[in-house]
Order: structure tokens, then sequence, then C-alpha cells
């Protein structure tokens, strides 16, 4: 099997060891690093995701899965930033103040990762003001909230009021997701966009820049 074939299918099968194996191999043998994303990690994890959207795997295998391509990802990343590689997009992704759940999230951004965008994680319990904050810093496309207490899923209307009132609106596309979440929600407070899992947040995001 040839090396990105075989980078593919350890992603799929959640296999660390062979994933940074092969990223390396491939590396070494100076293969095109978009390729090496492209080829490898993003079909491996868009069937992650197509599998997970049809119950063939549950969160456990997919955050294992996930954790596989991040441990490629984590010595891809660097050398494609060096080379000035293009990227699908940016996206700055966290849970909304007041909440401190992060598996979902976590899983969101990984498969965001997975999907060729470079992700920055604000982590948990991120207030509108330091979401602003970090959109202007890292001039992200695509915002990313998660909530899952309906008493902080509120708290995703005030981040997406923070943003008109500072005239940040319009500066990137904002995605909702999370339990208590919905899409009917999501169209009611002027998200951009919903999406029930991490499978379909990934193509949600790729639909938004594209
Ligand atoms: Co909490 N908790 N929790 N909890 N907790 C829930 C959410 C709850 C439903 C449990 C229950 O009562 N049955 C309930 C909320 C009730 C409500 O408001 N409707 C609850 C509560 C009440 C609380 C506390 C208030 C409990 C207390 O202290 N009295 C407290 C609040 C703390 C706080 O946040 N301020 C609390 C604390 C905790 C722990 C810290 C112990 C722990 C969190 C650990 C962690 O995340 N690091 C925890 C956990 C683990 C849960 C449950 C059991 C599991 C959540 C989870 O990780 N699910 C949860 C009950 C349940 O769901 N069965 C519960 C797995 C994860 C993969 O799914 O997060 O839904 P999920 O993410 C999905 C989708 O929602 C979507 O994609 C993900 C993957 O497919 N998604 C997005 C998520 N974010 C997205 C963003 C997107 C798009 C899609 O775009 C940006």
């Amino acid at each position: 099997m040839a090396v990105l074939e075989i980078l593919k299918e350890s992603v799929i099968e959640g296999n660390e060891k062979k994933v940074v194996e092969y990223t390396e191999k491939a590396i070494d043998e100076g293969m095109d690093l978009e390729k090496i994303l492209n080829e490898g990690f993003i079909p491996g994890m868009e069937i992650v995701g197509k599998k997970f959207q049809a119950n063939e795997i549950y969160v456990p295998e997919m955050l294992i899965s996930a954790k596989a391509m991040k441990a490629g990802m984590k010595i891809l990343e660097p050398l494609l930033t060096k080379a000035g590689v293009k990227r699908v997009g940016k996206v700055v992704i966290g849970t909304v103040k007041g909440d401190l759940h992060d598996i979902g999230k976590n899983l969101v951004a990984m498969m965001l990762e997975g999907a060729g965008f470079e992700v920055v994680d604000a982590g948990v319990d991120v207030s509108a003001q330091k979401f602003a904050d970090l959109i202007k810093e890292t001039k992200a496309n695509i915002l990313g909230l998660s909530a899952l207490l309906t008493t902080t899923m509120t708290e995703i209307k005030n981040v997406i009021d923070t943003f008109k009132e500072k005239g940040l609106r319009d500066e990137v596309k904002i995605i909702v997701g999370g339990a208590p979440v919905s899409a009917e929600y999501a169209a009611e407070i002027g998200a951009d966009g919903y999406s029930p899992d991490a499978a379909s947040a990934a193509a949600l995001a790729k639909k938004l820049v594209g």
C-alpha cells in the first residue's frame, strides 16, 4: 500500500503510532506537505465523520481517530506554517462563558483540523470580549461557539450581540452547537449556521468559507 493510503487507514483505525510513523515517512520521502494533508489526514477524517454520522462508530472511536490525526498534525503543522501552505480557513472555537464542558467542543476542533482548518482553541468559560479579542488578533474567518447548558446557551446570543456592537459581525461566520442548541435557536439569534455534531460542523465550516 502507498504511504498516504496507509496514513489514511491509520487515521481511520485511530492508530496513533502508525500515523506518526507514516507522517514522518511521507516527509522523509520529500512528499508535498499539502498532499500529505489533503490525501492522508483529510480523507481519513472525512471517512471517520461519515461513519460517525451513520452510527457505525461512536464518540470514543471518533476521539481515538481524532487523537491519532492530531499526533500527525503536530509534526506536519509547523512545516505547513513554515512553507506558507494556505489552509482552508482559520477558526477560533471555544465554550461560552459560564460553561466548562469541553469534550464536544474538542471533538469539533479536531474534526475542523482534520478538514484542513487552522484551529485556535480558546478553551472553556470564554467571555464575549475574549472571543472578540481573539478574532481581531488571529483574523480568523470562522467563530465556533459551544454551549452544553440551557443556562449558558443564551451566552451565545450575547457573543453575537457583542460582535454586532463592536462592528465585528461581518468579519466572521459564526457557527454554533452543543446539546441544548437547535437550528431554530441558531437562526433566531442570527448565527450563520448550526450543526448537531462534530462531523457536520466541519462540513458546515467548509461550506461557509467555500
Ligand atoms: Co455536565 N451537564 N454539568 N458535566 N454533563 C450535562 C450537559 C447535563 C445534560 C447532565 C444532565 O443533567 N443530564 C446537564 C445540563 C442540563 C441542562 O442545562 N440542560 C449538566 C449539568 C447540569 C452540569 C452541572 C451544572 C452540574 C452541577 O455541577 N450541578 C455542571 C456545570 C459546570 C459548568 O459548566 N459550569 C456540570 C459539570 C460537568 C463536568 C465538569 C462534571 C463534566 C464536563 C467535563 C468536560 O467537558 N471536560 C460534565 C459532563 C461530562 C456532562 C455530560 C455527562 C456529558 C457531556 C459530554 O461531554 N458529552 C452531560 C450529559 C450528557 O450529555 N449525557 C452533562 C459528549 C460530547 C461528545 O457531546 O458535548 O453534546 P456534546 O458535543 C457534541 C454535540 O453537542 C456537538 O458536537 C459534539 C460531538 O458530536 N457540539 C457542537 C458541541 N459543541 C459544538 C459546537 C459546534 C457544533 C457542534 O459548533 C461550534
